[in-house]
């Protein structure tokens, strides 16, 4: 059985004048995920659940876990000393380590400390969200937000943590994808999927069809070509929604589907963040063999304006993006359109 710290040292071994400053980050990563993986599970019993009382930039409400997961995984990137400063969806700001190691720091990090928030109370799969640039500012001066504000194709690495009915961490370097799955018996992080393959087609969709009136055509229409029964082409195809995206977009990763959270009537860039939620995702796509878009341009290609930026988002199995997206461009406006809530009656 390899772990995750052998491993990872394998492949800085594979690089030439490769500094380890990557690797040692990777490692800070795998142990804040070993910390926030013991209180998640054991959050009924401590007084963990619940709220914090505060709000994120986005008006959303923080719990205790996102507080707790985001102290962590800030703390254990401080420590050592390889980022010179993170953007979190709990922080309305970056963070800028201001210490005199930190700021000698070549990388920059973007996290989701705790995705799928509202699954906490319910004992449902919830997961971290990492991804690693390196900055553009002068190593040894301060980090600045432009060091954040870079399309996803720069990447450096990316992954996730999903606290489900195991914990795993997948990450990628830029070289595949690979899972470790937690060995709580020995505290360590062991290979479980090396070279993971997202299937090129599925029969997966998952989509909150609750917002469905408020779709534009293209979605709609995807919906509506997902649920045609012709056992040719394997459809109908099964509807999942976790309401997580971690946990959504690991299922289908393992056995072929398409996510979606399009933009919405009301939410026109829908609800996903584009630089800590739909990039490192589709990082991890498509070093999988997977596809992910906004149903007009590639995730990794759209240059963030802001840290909090939303964008719309179609990830998966890279045969259903594409016909995802051949829906949207045949029926949808870019991004905007004016949607009737036809049909609808109260009874
Ligand atoms: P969060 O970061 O506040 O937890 O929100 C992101 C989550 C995603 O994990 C999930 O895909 C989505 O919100 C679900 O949203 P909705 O409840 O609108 O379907
Ligand atoms: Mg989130």
């Amino acid at each position: 059985m390899k772990t995750l710290i052998e491993f990872i040292n394998e492949k800085q071994a594979e690089v030439p004048f490769a500094t380890g400053d990557l690797t040692r980050l990777l490692n800070d990563i795998g142990i804040a995920a070993k910390i926030v993986h013991r209180d998640v599970n054991k959050a009924g019993l401590t007084n963990i659940l619940g709220y914090e009382g505060g709000m994120n930039v986005q008006g959303e409400e923080q719990k205790k876990l996102d507080v707790f997961a985001n102290k962590h995984f800030t703390e254990a990137l401080q420590h050592g000393s390889q980022v010179a400063a993170i953007a979190s969806e709990e922080n309305d700001k970056i963070v800028v380590f201001d210490n005199p190691n930190s700021k000698n720091g070549k990388y920059v990090a973007a996290l989701d400390p705790l995705d799928g928030s509202s699954n906490i109370e319910v004992n449902v799969p919830i997961g971290t969200i990492f991804s690693i640039y390196r900055r553009k500012s002068e190593i040894g001066e301060e980090a600045d937000e432009n060091d954040f504000l870079q399309p996803g194709r720069e990447m450096v690495a990316a992954g996730y943590v999903i606290y489900g009915s195991s914990t795993m961490l997948v990450y990628s370097t830029g070289n595949g994808l690979n899972a470790f799955t937690y060995d709580n018996s020995v505290g360590l992080f062991l290979l479980s999927h090396n070279g993971m393959k997202i299937p090129e087609q599925g029969g997966i969709y998952s989509i909150n069809e609750a917002n469905y009136i408020y779709f534009p055509e293209g979605v709609k229409r995807y919906i509506k070509h997902c649920q045609v029964d012709d056992p040719t082409t394997k459809r109908p195809y099964k509807s999942r929604y976790v309401g997580s995206l971690v946990s959504d977009f690991h299922r289908n990763a393992l056995v072929g589907g398409i996510f979606m959270y399009p933009g919405n009537l009301k939410k026109p860039l829908g609800k996903l963040r584009l630089l800590y939620e739909c990039a490192p995702m589709a990082f991890l796509a498509e070093k999988g063999g997977g596809k992910a878009s906004d149903g007009f341009h590639r995730i990794l290609d759209i240059q963030p304006q802001s840290i909090h930026q939303r964008s719309p988002l179609f990830i998966g199995s890279k045969k259903m993006v594409e016909k995802a997206e051949k829906y949207m461009q045949d029926y949808s406006g870019e991004f905007h359109d004016t949607i009737e809530n036809e049909g609808v009656v109260e009874v």
